[in-house]
């Protein structure tokens, strides 16, 4: 076989992998070879990532990475975006907060008090998300920013934590706030304008570049042999996930599901119209300089927290499958449809409780059954993704003939379906874990193992992992 292997880390919101990817020319093959639950905690001052357990957990993964396949020619690493860890002479200062953590609020008004939305779009290009990295930093205590001296996203902390050197990918850079979104350089005058330390913020680099060589004792742990160089990545999971997803940019749309929908089009210039700031979409940095206009749809978080409280207040397991299974047989227009997007959905905790509020507050009959909860969930998630997948093929200028779905939400057939149906669109479902492909991607492009632009690694994944087709039904 040509091609040869590289290591994808991928941490997501609730579970992280390592999976081993075999590329060549017409071979994009993944073998998962750890998968590890993420547990968020909620100790003293708020709601934390456990990153030194995903990091153990990770290199663990790693060690079995190279255990079945010596030959690995690159590590990569992606997370979720926005969070971060702080150091000060390469000591952690603490576990990073969770974006879902209740404190930015206060860091919203801070930033807005300096520069309301309008304008800071017009310099970062975001989407209003509470909880951007710039509101968690002004929400941090003033000596914390002082003292440290380095802060470093999630995947960016990993890498540093396996080569020694401090980076900032672009792609997870852009989820700051903090990039100016014209030339996607660190924003001084914003920085200091937001009485934010400059000097912790590390030097910009982009996928394909190398972060660094694995150090000798992180080699010796992994197994591995001296010298694999960790590639930085689309570091921002929708980043990959997006470079994954079997399109033609210029006819489609797509929603990377998981916790999230990242609903959007790939574009090739920024849209920083006033209709892109009403709508709340976002222009985030892709691989190879593409924008990722998008909007944040508040996903199968949802769902998942709902059966979690569920679970926690009735004291047994919920299976999702016979959920979803008894979801379809409820009839979809008994259901209400309410608008997921609300941010008292953002927040864990009594998300049935939530949608009962939701309902009475609009009039409408809340749903009785858990069945009927979780048709009611499907349905207005697809509504929202609908709603968004004609909006971004609007604002971005794309004729959306088609509707992409990828990740873990690519599984859920009911969802997938009721989305064709409310678009009017046929849905493309899978890959399913294009999150890892488009790691796993990028890094064997700088390796040599591939070539090519963007439309030749989708059509690789075309090739090798064709999507199951929904039609839309009246
Ligand atoms: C998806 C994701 C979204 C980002 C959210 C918070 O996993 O990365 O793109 O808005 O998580 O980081």
């Amino acid at each position: 076989m040509t091609g040869g292997s590289v290591a994808a880390v991928d941490l997501g919101a609730t579970s992280g992998r390592v999976i081993v990817g075999h590329v060549g020319p017409d071979t994009l093959e993944t073998t998962q070879v750890a998968r590890f639950a993420n547990d968020p905690v909620t100790a003293g001052d708020g709601l934390h990532w456990d990153v030194l357990s995903l990091y153990g957990a990770a290199v663990k993964g790693l060690r079995e990475a190279f255990r079945s396949e010596p030959q690995i020619a690159s590590i990569g690493v992606d997370s979720w975006a926005v969070d971060y860890g702080m150091l000060r002479d390469g000591r952690l200062l603490g576990n990073p907060f969770h974006y879902r953590d209740e404190r930015t609020a206060r860091g919203v008004e801070a930033v807005h008090a300096r520069m309301p939305h309008a304008e800071l779009f017009e310099r970062n290009g975001l989407q209003f998300l509470p909880f951007n990295t710039l509101y968690q930093l002004a929400a941090e205590p003033h000596e914390l920013l002082q003292f440290a001296d380095t802060a470093l996203l999630i995947p960016d902390l990993v890498g540093y934590w396996l080569t020694g050197q401090a980076r900032a990918e672009q792609t997870n850079a852009s989820t700051t706030g903090l990039l100016r979104v014209l030339g996607g350089e660190w924003d001084d005058e914003l920085i200091a304008g937001l009485g934010l330390p400059r000097s912790i913020l590390p030097p910009l680099i982009a996928p394909g570049d190398t972060v660094g060589t694995l150090l000798p004792d992180v080699a010796a742990a992994l197994g591995a042999p001296a010298g694999v160089p960790v590639t930085a990545v689309g570091s921002h999971d929708t980043a990959s996930a997006v470079v994954a997803v079997p399109m033609q940019p210029d006819a489609a749309a797509y929603i990377s599901c998981g916790t999230w929908g990242l609903v959007g089009v790939e574009v090739e210039r920024l849209v920083l119209t006033p209709d892109a700031l009403r709508a709340n979409f976002t222009n985030e940095g892709g691989v190879d300089g593409r924008v990722r206009l998008l909007h944040n749809v508040m996903g199968l978080w949802v769902l998942s927290e709902a059966v979690r409280w569920w679970e926690r207040t009735e004291g047994h397991r919920i299976d999702l499958p016979t959920l979803l299974d008894s979801a379809e047989e409820v009839d979809a227009a008994t259901v209400p449809v309410f608008d997921v997007n609300d941010p008292r959905f953002l927040a864990p905790g009594d998300m049935p409780g939530r949608i009962d509020a939701w309902c009475a507050e609009h009039g409408l009959a809340a749903p009785r059954t858990r069945a009927a909860y979780a048709r009611s969930i499907v349905e207005s998630l697809a509504q929202a993704f609908a709603d968004a997948a004609r909006e971004a093929g609007r604002i971005g200028g794309v004729d959306v003939r088609a509707i992409h779905i990828v990740g873990g939400g690519a599984l859920n057939e009911l969802l997938c379906q009721r989305t064709a149906d409310r678009a009017g669109l046929p849905v493309l479902a899978g890959p399913v874990e294009a999150t890892a492909l488009g790691n796993v991607l990028v890094q064997a492009r700088a390796a040599g193992l591939v070539s090519g632009s963007l439309e030749s690694l989708r059509d690789l994944v075309a090739r090798t992992h064709r999507p199951r087709r929904h039609e839309p039904r009246s």
